[in-house]
């Protein structure tokens, strides 16, 4: 029989790898997954849900059946609050960050999108939650904003879970990046996808409807891929496409346009993560101009346009939108 690596061995196996082998990182990353495996059950309910929803049930607790998007930013603030290694955290779903009161001496904040692409759910297309964790800088007390306003190159560890055909787990700690593959009979993510590499390929990424709201350097660009019948793949879900984009190599683009000057994805919960993931493969972000992971956040929910793929492509985007900004 095959050797089965869970998440929770491989992520003690690696310990002794990461910057601040003290146990903590590990501990939260494991936290992580258990709110993951609890979303991904939840999300494999969803179709049950909002008929139980429609109908005005409410399930076995007495409580109404909330929003998928709400359930899970309340299931990964409920297991990172439990944890003891997190001292708060900042999610796409709440307007301000949270200071755990239990948690005052933790050396780690996490920034979530609990549910990406949540759109999707009422079509049964995959979804995703996306996270960076970030060491606070802070020195004790409650954490503050600035903890989670750090340059992305700053993050210590970061990933996603897709739930897709199969529920995935992509993650990096800064030492390359691995993939795990949910076993939903032992209820574990096993080693799957070991040391990820982003080839070079023809496809991308992007919603051509806007073609025309794009910057001319994108137009051209797509123009191209276009002229030299790249694959185009869209689900409008950024986890969906940005593993795909992993995995198959390509570029995923989110541009800016006349009526958002910064796009629509948000740099501290949505790119960073992807760009560190990205990066850690071999492949390359950029918001056309700069490295994702370097460009100065001053608001939780900052939005950036985004560029990100294997490393070739995304520099001929950026050449393109050199010359023709
Ligand atoms: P959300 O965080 O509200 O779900 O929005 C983010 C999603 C991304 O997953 C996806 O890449 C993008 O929105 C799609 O947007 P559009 O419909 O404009 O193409
Ligand atoms: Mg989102």
């Amino acid at each position: 029989m095959k050797q089965l690596i869970t998440v929770d061995e491989f992520i003690i196996r690696k310990q002794q790898d990461l910057p601040y082998a003290t146990g903590e990182l590990s501990g939260l990353l494991r936290d992580i997954c258990l709110a993951c495996k609890i979303i991904s059950r939840e999300v494999n309910k969803a179709g049950l849900a909002d008929i139980i929803g429609l109908a005005g049930v409410e399930n076995a607790s007495g409580e109404t059946v909330q929003k998928l998007d709400i359930l899970a930013d309340e299931i990964l603030q409920a297991c990172l609050q439990n944890s003891g290694e997190c001292c708060g955290i900042a999610s796409e779903e709440q307007e301000s960050f949270v200071a755990f009161e239990n948690c005052k001496k933790a050396k780690y904040v996490v920034a979530f999108d609990p549910l990406d692409g949540s759109s999707n759910i009422d079509v049964n297309v995959s979804i995703g939650t996306i996270f960076a964790i970030y060491r606070r800088n802070s020195l004790d007390g409650p954490c503050t904003l600035e903890d989670f306003l750090q340059d992305g190159a700053e993050q210590v560890a970061a990933g996603y879970v897709l739930y897709g055909s199969s529920t995935m787990l992509v993650y990096t700690t800064g030492q390359g990046v691995n993939g795990f593959t949910l076993d939903p009979s032992i209820g574990e993510f096993c080693l799957s996808h070991p040391d990820i590499k982003i080839p070079e390929s023809k496809n991308y990424s992007v919603n051509q409807s806007r073609y025309k709201t794009f910057p001319e350097g994108v137009r051209r660009f797509i123009d191209d891929c276009v002229e030299e019948d790249m694959r185009f793949r869209y689900t409008g879900s950024m986890v969906a496409d940005v593993h795909r984009t992993l995995i198959k190599g390509g570029i995923f683009m989110y541009p800016s346009s006349p009526s958002s000057s910064s796009g629509k994805l948000r740099l501290l919960y949505e790119c960073n993560p992807m760009a560190f993931v990205i990066e850690q493969a071999g492949g390359a972000a950029t918001n056309g101009q700069e490295r994702i992971m370097e460009l100065e956040i001053q608001q939780l929910h900052q939005r950036t346009p985004v560029y990100i793929g294997s490393k070739g492509l995304v520099e001929r985007l950026s050449e393109k939108m050199e010359l023709l900004p």
